[in-house]
């Protein structure tokens, strides 16, 4: 099979066929539009200066939050060929397929259920005779049960102290939506409670933590739907160990807590049943925030608060089922990303979320969009011709601006960006909220705007540099501007907002893998990276130093282990 990326790369005349996403009357018709923007008379400074209606026109709420998309390429007929692309691909079939349970997650055949966790307790769906929605609740009840009496302290350590901290260990979905969602809800916690995550398999993680707890007033959550994941088990047994220094085996049920779909696995790590909390096979691990993935957080900010969280999120289910495509914001939201990447052929997309605690937020949304769309097969097994994921990466406001924002400003590539903001802050401290959003606000106009010769020329004359000094400096200090970027506010960082924030990303990400026609719902590329290094390590604890032993490699990764080998080998003697 011809290796489509190379085409994309490279131009090489490659006569493959066109795909479908590429047949559709919309997307041949978008073409032309993407030249015609880029004449300066459809620059965005212009369409804003033309259109005092731009901003009313392109931005809407939902389930409180609300999104500017004027600051994009687009006008009016993009916009209508963008939502006829959205509806000759099938998004709202797509949709409501994914909604009713049905297995549109083909190469798994999996139910795609996120949606499920945060229905409320009247809502009826039933998955292969199994009434889902009472088998979600009736973990949510368990699930709050066990937080209450933790936070209580009625739930006591083994010398009978309550417990004063709380480890998740997991990794990707296991760990990045309890942990960004934690940090994000922080002014939510209970006071007594401390939040840790341990993901990586570097020691130097477990070790960190462990030397920050007391084993009598700790509780470890093992978060692993598989309960295979190496990392996991490899960081659940140290901590075990670590644990049993200070206590005796009969003293583990009340330390440490599962959350896994394979009872069998947890069992024969030593957690009993009652204390393991389930989630289902229709639960992607980027998308398990909402089940008992989420218990570190619903130990942190309470059942009641947590049930905001999937309130929030359902606002936005609801909004994206039912509202118009021409109102409904995660197809808005999908549609500008997919002009950015396919049309103006952006590789990347930026998230500035203007609010420390959203600081994970970027890492969150990174696996939520590159694991579900950096795909570059069809759901069909063909190549796709035509770009997907693109990179998506960022850091807080205002850092990012002190670092990175040059090449966003200047940069030879164009790489739109996501401004997130909360209107109200969540510290009391004066002064600093007006600075953040001040800044948020003239990135996103700047990137916009951008400043031209002879505005630099103005700036430099008031500075009294002029003549040839100025000349050498106008090209340097020129923005081209035109830089897309969307604006997303929430009036105040709350569980509701924070649930319909995610949600939001979650069916923008739905709707750009229907458009691209990828599986959304696999990763075979992690599910790879699972199994790769197993036989590594095998062979870095060999002992012995016979390279035979990992002559089965490239001559790099030959070298490689056999340097590691020596200084292990010389480590494990001096010990
Ligand atoms: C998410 C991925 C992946 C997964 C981790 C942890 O969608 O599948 O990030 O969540 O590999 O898997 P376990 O929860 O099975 O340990």
């Amino acid at each position: 099979m011809p290796d489509p990326t190379a085409a994309r790369l490279f131009d090489t005349p490659m006569p493959l066929p066109l795909s479908a996403l590429q047949n559709s009357p919309s997307f041949k018709a978008l073409q032309p539009h993407a030249e015609r923007m880029a004449q300066a008379q459809h620059s965005m400074r212009t369409l804003f200066a033309n259109n005092p209606r731009r901003f009313a026109e392109m931005s809407l709420e939902a389930a409180g939050v609300f999104l500017d998309y004027s600051k994009n390429r687009i006008d009016g007929p993009i916009l209508q060929l963008l939502l006829d692309l959205a509806r000759e691909r099938g998004v709202e079939s797509q949709r409501d397929a994914m909604f009713a349970g049905e297995k549109i997650n083909r190469t798994e055949h999996r139910a795609v259920l996120h949606t499920a966790l945060r229905a409320p307790r009247s809502a009826r769906l039933s998955l292969d005779g199994q009434d889902v929605i009472a088998e979600v609740h009736q973990v949510l009840d368990r699930m709050a049960a066990f937080s209450e009496q933790v936070r209580s302290g009625g739930w006591t350590g083994y010398s009978g102290k309550p417990i004063t901290d709380i480890v998740n260990i997991g990794i990707g979905g296991s760990d990045l939506g309890p942990e960004m969602a934690c940090l994000a809800l922080r002014p939510y916690h209970h006071a007594r409670l401390r939040l840790h995550f341990v993901s990586n398999v570097d020691g130097a993680d477990l070790e960190a933590v462990l030397r920050s707890v007391q084993a009598d007033s700790t509780l470890f959550i093992v978060a692993s739907k598989t309960f295979t994941t190496t990392e996991t088990i490899l960081n659940a047994q140290s901590a075990r160990a670590w644990f049993l220094r200070f206590a005796q085996a009969a003293d583990l049920p009340k330390h440490f807590v599962a959350v896994s779909s394979n009872s069998a696995l947890v069992r024969q790590f030593g957690i009993d049943e009652e204390n393991m909390f389930p989630l289902w096979d229709w639960v992607g691990g980027r998308y398990s925030i909402w089940s008992a993935i989420g218990l570190a957080l619903m130990l942190a900010i309470g059942p009641a608060q947590f049930a905001q969280f999937l309130a929030g999120a359902h606002e936005m289910d609801r909004h994206f089922q039912h509202a118009p495509l021409a109102a409904n914001m995660p197809v808005l939201l999908a549609s500008v990303g997919i002009w950015n990447r396919n049309f103006l052929h952006c590789s990347a997309l930026s998230i500035a979320p203007y609010h420390q605690d959203l600081n994970r937020f970027p890492a969150y949304l990174q696996q939520l969009e590159m694991e579900s769309n950096g795909k570059s097969v069809g759901i069909d097994g063909q190549p796709i011709m035509y770009a997907s994921s693109p990179v998506i990466w960022g850091d807080c406001g205002t850092n990012g601006q002190h670092a990175y924002f040059q090449l966003i400003h200047q940069g030879s590539d164009i790489t739109p960006v996501d401004f997130i903001a909360a209107l109200h802050p969540s510290h009391i401290l004066p002064g600093h909220q007006e600075q953040l959003l001040a800044n948020c606000f003239s990135q996103s106009e700047a990137l916009m705007r951008g400043k031209t010769a002879d505005e630099v020329r103005t700036d430099l004359g008031h500075a009294g540099i002029a003549g040839s000094a100025a000349e050498a400096l106008v090209p340097h200090r020129t923005f081209p501007g035109n830089r897309p970027s969307n604006t997303i506010l929430v009036e105040a960082l709350t569980p509701a907002t924070l649930g319909a924030l995610i949600a939001l990303y979650e069916h923008k990400t739905f709707v750009q893998g229907v458009l691209w026609n990828v599986a959304s719902f696999d990763q075979w590329g992690v599910e790879l990276g699972k199994v790769l290094a197993k036989k590594i390590v095998a062979q870095l604890g060999h002992q012995e130093d016979t390279a035979s032993d990992c002559d089965h490699h490239d001559s790099s990764t030959n070298g490689l282990i056999a340097r590691a080998r020596a200084v292990l080998s010389k480590q494990a003697m001096s010990e």
